[in-house]
């Protein structure tokens, strides 16, 4: 076993840059720029997002640990510039006296004890999520070096919601379906609506959040442990979605439906079909997957499934009712420059957060020094595990 992976992010929404560190990469893994520069391209797209995404063009700056785009072991640092870096010329500007309900404006003031909100929504805005799917975009490297493919999108919003199924015999078409939408949902009839939705929203003045889903293809079983609670890589992933900005819950597989059936109604059967001894199942082939690929905390070599609720956006054109600091007066709450959803962007960010995930727990089973002592522990654990 190498280093954990971990990784940590600094910056402000309006400070000069946003930046990550990348420590426990095992060394010689190829990490593609352009890869990670595509999920920036990504987190920035989606119908319904304010101007700020048309200043900003992020990308991933490389500062350390790789060269000539492979790691050498060393922790990887990369920074996303701010074009929008008026954190300092904003302090000079009226303070936010009015916090929004929803943002971290009250809590925050509360907390640092300050009436001033600029502080802490500098750092709780969720343009911080660059760093992460940059971070996330890096570390999905060590799946991508074994066939393990990551897919987000957008499932639906308010009362539109896609049925659709997401096979991993699929993918690609569903890639280019999702890449095709302007909500990141590939399914043509849902996406139309969650457009007219948001656009109900904007003209309303108002906000829209809505349902994220993530589905990881090819991942072996055996990853996560059912040894300690915090090494459940299902608890792991929760964490890990509900630590992205606006997100209000996780389910897994079947998640809150669970428990509206009885047992035989939700637990997967177990069969075995040789034909797929080659797959990530090893031939224990499920005929469904309510568990989402993950029971007692551990991959069982079907799809990872997992969906995020984000809440929609705090910042309301028009306003929420709220009080003023210091007279405590009714007032309504400070409107920021914002988006009136972005969800599309949030599937963006949620797709890279639970690959990191899925990529730390993968190298806390296979991992090692370099790539070559990895690749060696995955088939050594393969060719064993077929015994079973
Ligand atoms: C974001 C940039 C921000 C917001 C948004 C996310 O840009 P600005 O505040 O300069 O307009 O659009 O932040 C929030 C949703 C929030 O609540 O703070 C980004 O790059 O994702």
């Amino acid at each position: 076993m190498g280093k954990p992976l971990r990784y940590q992010t600094a910056g402000e929404s309006h400070g000069p840059a946003l930046v990550a560190i990348i420590d426990g990469l095992p060394a010689d893994l190829a990490v593609d720029a352009a890869r990670v520069n595509h999920e920036l391209l990504r987190r920035q797209g989606g119908y319904g997002r304010g101007a700020r995404q048309k200043i900003e063009t992020d990308t991933a700056e490389f500062l350390g640990g790789l060269r000539q785009g492979r790691t050498i072991g060393s922790p990887v640092a990369l920074r996303v510039a701010n074009k929008d870096n008026r954190i300092d010329d904003l302090a000079k500007t009226p303070p936010v006296t009015r916090p929004r309900p929803g943002h971290a404006d009250l809590a925050g003031s509360l907390k640092y004890l300050t009436p001033d909100c600029r502080g802490t929504l500098e750092r709780a805005s969720a343009r911080e999520t660059a760093a992460r799917v940059a971070a996330g975009a890096v570390a999905r490297s060590v799946l991508d070096a074994f066939g393990i493919r990551v897919f987000g999108f957008v499932r639906g919003a308010c009362d539109a919601w896609s049925d659709m199924a997401i096979r991993g015999a699929e993918l690609d078409a569903l890639v280019a379906a999702r890449d095709a939408s302007e909500v990141y949902c590939p399914d043509a009839a849902v996406d139309a609506k969650l457009v007219d939705l948001i656009h109900r929203a904007k003209t309303e003045k108002d906000t829209v959040g809505g349902w994220c889903e993530v589905h990881v293809f090819g991942c072996p079983p055996g990853v996560g442990s059912c040894m300690n609670w915090d090494d459940r890589l299902d608890a792991r992933l929760a964490f890990a979605v509900m630590g992205i900005q606006a997100f209000k819950a996780v389910e897994i597989g079947l998640g809150r439906e669970c428990a509206a059936r009885f047992g035989s109604g939700v637990h997967d059967p177990i069969t075995f079909d040789p034909a797929q001894k080659g797959s990530a199942n090893l031939g224990y082939a499920r005929p469904s997957n309510n568990a989402g690929g993950l029971e007692g905390g551990m991959t069982n070599g079907m799809p990872i499934v997992v969906r995020g609720t984000m809440k929609p956006i705090s910042t309301l054109l028009r306003g929420m009712p709220s009080v003023e600091f210091g007279s405590h007066e009714p007032v309504q709450s400070a409107y920021e420059r914002s988006d009136v959803s972005a969800v599309a962007a949030a599937s963006v960010v949620m797709e890279n957060v639970v690959a990191f995930e899925v990529a730390r727990a993968f190298l806390e089973k296979f991992g090692g020094d370099s790539m070559r002592e990895v690749r060696g522990a995955y088939e050594a654990y393969i060719a064993a595990a077929r015994d079973i």
